[in-house]
């Protein structure tokens, strides 16, 4: 049995106009993706400061290489879960009134879009695009043979690098302003599975919190954002998500 949510949220998001969610590693838990600060998460078993910031990658890139390739192949190999396909439902149907959904989420995991979700804002880039670490090169993921040699950029013969965002790195300019721009003009504010520690990310809910709009967690425990929130919903966003998309999608 999911945990319970309010009428109150239901009837705040069957009348709003402007609905902004932003996900965290937790919406992909149930697909099998490990999040970062759970108990077995990413950061339990290695060390932020070895992999994910650019330091440690110019110092041995073999070793951050070897990390990503190893967690771009397991999220080849998943799929989305009901708590993804039921927010792709959410912005289904409110554009279908022509209201208005952005989906901000700092997953690089892609699951958001294959399960049909539209207006995506990625905070934290895309995990299966590679960049130069250098010069403005982007490109979707190419297979990459790490038991050859690294990867590098075709424009200017420097390494190649994954498409996220380290610690210290700026995010994305137009998503992160977008991002904070339609969260301080929304009605309805949802975070969901995310421990919301990571700035500015985290700001998106309380900046929509500060500017008036209804604002409600679901994630299985507390985030360090909780007690600022309207409604703290505990449980799993595959198990909650879609009762909660049903009850404001299919009543009349
Ligand atoms: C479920 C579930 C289920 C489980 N259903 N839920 C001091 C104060 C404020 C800020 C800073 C500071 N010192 C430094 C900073 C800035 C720093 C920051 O925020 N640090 C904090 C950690 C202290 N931020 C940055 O550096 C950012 N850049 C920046 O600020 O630029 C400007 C600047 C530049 C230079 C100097 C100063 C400023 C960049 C942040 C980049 C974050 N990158 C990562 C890695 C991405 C690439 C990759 O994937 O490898 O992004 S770190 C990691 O954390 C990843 C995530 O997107 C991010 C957030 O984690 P998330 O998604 O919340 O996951 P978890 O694991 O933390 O939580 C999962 C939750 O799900 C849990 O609560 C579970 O309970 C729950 N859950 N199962 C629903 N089934
Ligand atoms: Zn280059």
């Amino acid at each position: 049995m999911p945990a319970a949510f309010s009428n109150r949220l239901v009837e705040r998001l069957k009348t709003a106009r402007r609905v902004v969610v932003l996900t965290g590693a937790g919406v992909s838990a149930e697909s099998g993706v490990p999040t970062f600060r759970d108990k077995d998460g990413l950061w339990d078993k290695f060390s932020p400061a070895e992999l994910a910031n650019f330091d440690a990658f110019m110092k041995n890139p073999e070793l951050v290489w070897e990390w990503y390739h190893w967690r771009q192949t397991v999220i080849k190999d998943v799929r989305p879960n009901p708590g993804h396909v039921a927010l792709a439902e959410l912005e289904a149907w409110l554009t279908r009134k022509d209201h208005s959904f952005y989906l901000v989420t700092q997953n690089v995991d892609g699951l958001h879009r294959r399960a049909g979700s539209k207006c995506i804002l990625e905070l934290h880039g895309n995990i299966l695009r590679n960049k130069c670490s250098v010069c403005n090169f982007k490109t979707d993921a190419i297979d990459l043979q790490l038991s050859e040699k690294l990867p590098t950029c075709p424009d200017c013969g420097k390494l190649l690098r994954p498409d996220v965002v380290w610690f210290g790195e700026m995010l994305p300019e137009f998503e992160l302003g977008r991002a904070m721009e339609v969260a301080s003009a929304c009605d309805v504010c949802l975070s969901v599975g995310t421990s919301a520690v990571v700035y500015p990310a985290a700001f998106v809910p309380v900046n929509a919190r500060n500017a008036g709009a209804y604002v409600a967690e679901i994630n299985p425990e507390p985030s360090a954002i909780s007690h600022t929130v309207d409604e703290v919903i505990l449980g799993k966003s595959g198990e909650v998500l879609p009762h909660l998309v049903t009850a404001v999608t299919k009543a009349s």
